[in-house]
């Protein structure tokens, strides 16, 4: 799906802003929009998530429908445009209804979907847009949410007579089966776009290099009448190779390489036209290939230095948050790090245009996180199978054309029940459902949470091996003597798979501000001495082709007795202020190179 973008023959009309909104009393149900009931509720900010703008407790722990509404008349010279709407994310399902008349519906909170309101949406009138949201998680969504009133944090499942006769009485809660708050509404911009009638309607981009040359396949698909043509622009703005027709294969000779920073991230232009249409998308010439216990890009060996991230900020919630993107960029280029994984859901597009431009390489994650949460085998009991497709499909969509994006990563830790044939058939044929989507074959992979990895059949499978591991933090808990000894075991069994492994998480909670001189755990000094500890059994290892410190910085999550404030395993606070071991690792990875480093 095609990012809007406002050019020579198209226009974008924001429609961020005040808007009104309800939450659902209870009394309405499903798919209930009434204008008058919304317009007596409050005002909050869209794009943004609705839990903390207002005081109200029930903004917080909300489970069900919201309502948005706003009106608006767009320009009467747009009577002759096609004119589509657009939402970036709405969390986690949205019914859109345009005076009154539901145009659209869609499950997944972390991707765009769009409705063609041509002939509904009258130039010069006013219309009116309503947005209702639901929130809820269950075994059928992905992010996945408990059922049966099972708490992610704690002992809540005691086998307690009077705990369990509340937990059936209670109001109904969202049980996220995931470390993260459940920040919903509408989280990313929405926008009205305007194409000519005939039109183009995506356009696909890979790459390969040949000697000096880079090799430029094209595919441009269109609707209506019309001849299809591309030219394609270097840094400079010199056209540097065109094409005619709906496809086809370009040279461009001596062509400059997209490689991760400090390496010059190279973007040259396309701009693709078709009819009256014109659409223009930057991208990288970068080739990305496992060989072996490497990672190749450009056909060198790559060590990832990163993170495990969240979208999440005071207040936005999850909202779309150019400011701290930016920042985080900025923050990212300190550390001297040179990648990220959009743990747990994919993120906002224009995070991915940001790393595109400043070379940072991109795991693009879809929202399969928190599978499980029941003592079944949730293979057998959920419904999720055709959403997760779903997702995986409108993700490479997406994201295909972005030369950042280096793997995709189809889920993060289902519960430890990788073992029965069940979970196999699952993720095994979902794995050649991903590879056979991708146009531009890059590796795919699954992150795996700590578990019995002699038994776990589908880790191992995958292009990368991909491993969370918190030795001396939830097990051999201070313990890095332990930690490292126990982590040395399961180093010598994935040595034997040869294949590449990322350590895609492992981290300390930590207070900034609480110092020790003998490091024990949340200290500053614990913090550092974790990760030194671990780092240097990850150098001794040649297949060990990446870091990736959990987390980036510290981040909202459900309430519960293991949580304070947060999860607190950030590098940096939730403001962005260095803790020790931020620093430790700015110092660490400047002698570390993006390439040939192992
Ligand atoms: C991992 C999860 C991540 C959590 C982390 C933690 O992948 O989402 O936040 O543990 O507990 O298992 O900090």
């Amino acid at each position: 799906m095609l990012y809007p973008e406002i050019n020579e023959s198209r226009n974008v009309i924001d429609l961020g802003g005040a808007w009104s909104f309800r939450l659902d009393d209870g009394t309405h149900g499903e798919g209930w929009a009434d204008s008058a009931f919304i317009s007596e509720g409050v005002q909050v900010p869209v794009p943004a998530s609705y839990n903390d703008i207002n005081e109200d407790l029930e903004f917080r722990k909300h489970c069900g429908w919201a309502y948005y509404r706003r009106t608006f008349t767009i320009p009467k010279n747009l009577a002759d445009e096609r004119l589509v709407l657009r939402f970036d994310a709405v969390t986690h399902y949205a019914k859109v209804y345009l005076d009154g008349e539901l145009i659209t519906e869609h499950k997944g909170g972390f991707l765009p979907f769009e409705a063609d309101v041509t002939g509904k949406l009258v130039p010069g009138k006013e219309a009116e847009l309503i947005v209702a949201v639901d929130n809820r998680i269950n075994h059928s969504t992905l992010p996945m949410g408990n059922e049966g009133g099972t708490a992610f944090f704690g002992s809540d499942n005691a086998d307690v007579p009077s705990v369990i006769a509340a937990k059936k009485w209670r109001r109904p809660v969202n049980l996220p089966n995931f470390d993260f708050f459940n920040y919903a509404g509408i989280n990313r911009p929405v926008r009205l776009y305007t194409t000519p009638m005939s039109y183009i309607s995506d356009v696909t981009i890979t790459t390969g290099i040949d000697g000096s040359s880079g090799i430029v396949h094209y595919v441009i698909t269109t609707e209506g009448n019309g001849e299809a043509s591309i030219e394609i622009r270097d840094g400079s703005g010199k056209v540097v190779t065109e094409g005619k027709g709906n496809s086809g294969t370009l040279h461009i000779e001596n062509a400059r390489l997209w490689w991760p920073y400090p390496g010059e991230p190279y973007l040259y232009k396309a701009t693709v036209r078709f009819g009256e249409d014109a659409y223009s998308l930057d991208f990288g010439i970068r080739t990305v290939k496992v060989e072996g216990t490497r990672f190749l890009i450009n056909g060198r060996p790559f060590y990832f230095k990163g993170f495990g991230k969240h979208e999440d900020s005071a207040i936005h919630g999850r909202g779309f948050d150019f400011v701290l993107d930016m920042k985080d960029i900025s923050m990212i280029h300190w550390m001297d790090a040179n990648s990220f994984r959009t743990s747990h859901y994919p993120y906002a597009e224009e995070m991915y245009q940001l790393c595109d431009r400043e070379g940072i390489v991109i795991i693009d994650e879809t929202p399969a996180v928190g599978m499980g949460g029941t003592t079944e085998d949730i293979y057998r009991i959920g419904n999720f199978r055709s959403h997760h497709e779903d997702v995986i499909k409108d993700l490479i969509a997406r994201d295909k054309n972005h030369p950042s994006v280096v793997m995709w990563s189809m889920g993060n830790e289902p519960d430890v029940v990788t073992y029965p044939d069940s979970a196999y058939d699952y993720w095994h044929s979902l794995y050649e459902y991903t590879k056979a989507l991708d146009p531009d074959g890059r590796p795919v992979t699954f992150v795996c949470n700590q578990n019995n990895y002699e038994r776990d059949r589908i880790t191992r499978e995958m292009d990368v091996i991909c491993i969370n591991r918190y030795y001396g933090w939830y097990n051999l808990s201070g313990d890095m003597e332990a930690a490292v000894y126990a982590l040395n075991i399961e180093l010598d069994f994935w040595e034997k798979q040869n294949k590449p492994v990322i350590m895609t998480e492992y981290g300390a909670d930590t207070l900034p501000g609480f110092h020790l001189s003998s490091p024990e755990m949340f200290s500053e000094e614990f913090q550092v001495l974790y990760y030194d500890t671990i780092n240097k059994e990850f150098d001794k290892r040649s297949f060990m082709i990446g870091e990736h410190p959990w987390n980036f910085a510290d981040f909202n999550t459900i309430q519960g007795p293991m949580r304070a404030d947060g999860n607190r395993k950030g590098l940096l606070t939730r403001d962005r202020r260095p803790k020790m071991a931020a620093h430790y690792f700015r110092k660490r990875w400047k002698e570390i190179p993006n390439f040939d480093y192992k």
